[in-house]
């Protein structure tokens, strides 16, 4: 029934504008299930692994400094087709690019202050998911209203 996770993050520009809240609730009013969260300083080796499909990128550098500059929101989502959908909450890579509505197209101009990450496919949201928590970490628990989310 296309239940999936995706791995949600809330970059250190988004912890320090204090969208922390904010974001949480915009996957909440939508309807998924919080599975895992927690609020960390990533160090350099995990960032690393994190964006390891980038690391050839001239950005990569840049990259790394931001999202190493503070601590970040890390969570877990779980609900009907999430890791899409998550992308689409978010918007394009490119904040300018992205329609007002989404949380890039509300909160954010540049490209390498763009807010928020969210996994792009199901293989990489289980990759970075394992990356970020132990299995322990991640939470089974039903939620009350299932039957009024999903028909
Ligand atoms: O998945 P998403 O975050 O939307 O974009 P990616 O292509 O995975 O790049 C990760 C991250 O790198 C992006 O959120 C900002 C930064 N970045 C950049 O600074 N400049 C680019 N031209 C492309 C990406
Ligand atoms: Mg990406």
């Amino acid at each position: 029934n296309n239940q999936e996770r995706t791995f949600i993050m809330v970059k250190p520009d988004g912890v320090q504008r204090r969208l922390v809240g904010k974001i949480i609730q915009r996957f909440e009013d939508r309807g998924f299930k919080l599975v895992a969260l927690k609020f960390v300083a990533p160090d350099q080796g995990l960032l690393t692994q994190h964006y390891a499909d980038l690391k050839e990128r001239p950005f990569f550098p840049s990259l790394l400094k931001y999202v190493s500059s503070g601590p970040v929101a890390a969570m877990v989502w779980e609900g009907k087709d999430a890791v899409k959908t998550g992308r689409v909450m978010l918007g394009e890579t490119n904040p300018l690019a992205s329609k007002p509505g989404t949380i890039r197209g509300d909160f954010a101009i540049d490209v390498g202050r763009n807010v928020i990450h969210g996994s792009d496919s199901v293989e990489s949201a289980n990759r970075e998911i394992g990356l970020w928590f132990q299995p322990q970490e991640l939470v089974n628990w039903n939620t009350n209203d299932h039957g009024w989310v999903y028909e």
